[in-house]
């Protein structure tokens, strides 16, 4: 199954890119893990997987000696990473995966299933297939197993059936790299992406496009870009790109406005406003708006001119899904929105002390190229299995080196942490440890299945803990994979306002969270919300954007947040 996907990529003509090599590294991991294989040479290559995945140059055609010369990757990794780069895998690996059955590796997409259980599973079971897995756990047979547990039969059969509906909506940047596609056909023209992508939700369902391009070249460009023409017309055409599905909508230049606003929608959205034009006599549609009493008809070719024919102030995209704003731009009560260009820094990165691959310099470097005054410094903490944890006397050389970086940069280094609330809510470092720090993240990275009431406690002791400012990605879902744990975020907001605690909105393309209404929830209640990219190398620091859209659908103006402060603020807030 993992094979044929990289042939698929190899056959489409494109060099083996970073993730591609990081999956082929990280699977050689796995499987050396499951065959009990020396821990070390496991840990190499789960490092080199991850430094690699992290990396914004593509690796494919470096040297041996420029690979070599990457901290993390020794000499024999950056064979291996030529290998996969002409070929897809590396013999190695092949010779690896001929030792386990070929089913094995599945179960290592079930949630709850690393290299140790899927060995255990084999090995006492006899399990070999995600079927044999599903087998047994409906029978009740895993729970015999030492260390399993009824809780563990159920995650098991729950990821399970959630595979087999493969969540069908891609991520934020799962949608950029489908539009940076398009655009390397449709170049600089006339086009721009309506739908939820332009409302900027957490997740895209499809892209649509609105053009006043010629239809006839259009479609004979798409066609270089696509895996299937599904539907090909002068007025739309829809095609799958990169396995996913775009819808193009032609219009004139004089009817660009209503078309771009009725395929932006949402559709509560369109409903809305057509209900407001009906109240006024008109029909509103994609084309325009007719009087019918009167058979006058009126085209838009900016979408603004609609908003003020309804006698509306514009109401931005992010805005647009009947959640009150139509009546806010009636009545000229919009909020004004946080703007990108407000943004001073960013919350939430890693460095190479703990598992980024930037060096405290490097952050602040790319924290001055994006016109960053300050970013935070937020590494994980040594409580608990998180690759390379620092503990209270890393923290303190750490401390000292980012004391150095900040006597000549012009984007200060905040001294932070992202300490993890353990199982009982309490953090995973003494209060001597987190003291000092400039800001500290409490998150949760364990224990994920607590019952609701022990896991909102547990949240809410964190919250009300002195040395903590922000909670860290407070639902804790990861896109598609894992689920929010159960937390009454009602409850939690509640704590945050009493405490004057923020919560993060992790920008991350794979965490999205909080989302737009809990976000909305939390600045209702006076709460501050933290943008953080939660990066953890220098492509991620890109990600601020897509938390800033969803802080923008939560009606975020500049004084919600806290990165709209000055450094000095950020640091009277915090302390
Ligand atoms: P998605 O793709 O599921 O993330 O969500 P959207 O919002 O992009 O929805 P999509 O692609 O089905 O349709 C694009 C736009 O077309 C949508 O935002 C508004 C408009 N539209 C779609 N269906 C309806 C409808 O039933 N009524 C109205 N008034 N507009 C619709
Ligand atoms: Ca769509
Ligand atoms: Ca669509
Ligand atoms: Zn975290």
């Amino acid at each position: 199954m993992v094979l044929s996907g990289i042939r698929e990529v190899i056959w489409k003509g494109m060099e083996a890119s970073n993730r591609t090599i990081s999956e082929r590294l990280l699977l050689m991991a796995q499987v050396l893990e499951i065959l009990d294989e020396n821990p070390f040479k496991v840990r190499a290559y789960r490092r080199a997987s991850e430094i690699i995945g992290r990396l914004a140059t593509p690796v494919a055609g470096l040297s041996i000696t420029d690979l070599d010369a990457m901290e993390g990757i020794g000499e024999g990794v950056a064979l291996k990473v030529q290998e996969i780069a002409s070929s897809g895998t590396f013999r190695e690996l092949e010779e690896a995966l001929s030792r386990i059955p070929p089913g094995l590796i599945d179960l290592l997409n079930i949630e709850g299933v690393g290299p140790k259980t899927a060995k255990t599973l084999w090995q006492k079971m006899n399990i070999t297939s995600v079927a044999d897995l599903e087998r047994a756990a409906r029978a009740r047979r895993i729970r015999a197993l030492k260390g399993f547990g009824e809780k563990k039969e159920a995650l098991f059969l729950r990821s399970i059936a959630r595979q087999k509906t493969p969540a069908t909506r891609m991520n934020r940047e799962q949608a950029d790299e489908i539009i940076a596609v398009i655009r390397t056909v449709m170049k600089e023209g006339t086009w721009t992406v309506a739908g939820s992508y332009r409302r900027g939700k957490s997740t895209v369902g499809d892209i649509d496009i609105v053009t006043t391009d010629d239809p006839r070249r259009v479609n004979s460009l798409l066609h270089g870009i696509s895996d299937e023409m599904i539907d090909v017309g002068d007025k739309k055409t829809s095609f799958r790109c990169r396995g996913s599905r775009v819808d193009v909508r032609f219009t004139s230049p004089s009817m660009f406005g209503s078309m771009l606003l009725h395929l932006t929608g949402s559709a509560a959205f369109n409903i809305r406003m057509r209900e407001l034009a009906i109240s006024k006599g008109a029909s509103l549609n994609e084309y325009g708006i007719v009087y019918t009493s009167q058979g006058i008809s009126k085209e838009f070719s900016r979408e603004e001119e609609v908003f003020f024919y309804l006698g509306l102030d514009f109401i931005v995209p992010e805005l647009r899904e009947d959640w009150g704003e139509v009546e806010a731009a009636h009545s000229h009560t919009l909020p004004t929105l946080v703007e990108q260009g407000q943004i001073r820094g960013d919350l939430h990165v890693h460095s190479s002390w703990s598992d980024g691959s930037m060096d405290i310099r490097s952050i602040a470097r790319a924290g001055e190229e994006l016109g960053y005054s300050y970013l935070a410094c937020t590494d994980h903490s040594s409580s608990l299995g998180v690759a390379r944890g620092l503990d209270e006397a890393a923290l303190k050389c750490q401390a000292h080196e980012i004391e150095m970086v900040n006597r000549d940069t012009s984007c200060h280094i905040l001294h932070g942490i992202e300490v993890d609330i353990l199982a009982d809510g309490s953090p995973g470092l003494p209060a001597s440890a987190l003291r000092d720090l400039d800001i500290v993240i409490g998150s949760i990275h364990s224990a994920f299945s607590q019952e609701s009431d022990v896991m909102t406690r547990r949240i809410i002791s964190a919250v009300s803990h002195e040395d903590i400012d922000i909670i860290g990605h407070p639902t804790g879902r990861l896109l598609g994979q894992r689920e929010a744990y159960a937390v009454d975020m009602q409850r939690v907001i509640a704590a945050a306002a009493a405490t004057g605690t923020a919560l993060e909105c992790n920008a991350s393309s794979f965490r999205m969270d909080l989302d737009d209404l809990h976000i909305r929830e939390a600045i209702q209640s006076g709460v501050k919300i933290s943008i953080g990219t939660d990066a953890h190398g220098p492509r991620e620091l890109h990600y601020l954007p897509y938390g800033l859209g969803l802080c923008r659908r939560g009606w975020a103006t500049p004084s919600d947040l806290l990165n709209t402060l000055t450094c000095q603020e950020v640091l009277e807030y915090v302390s």
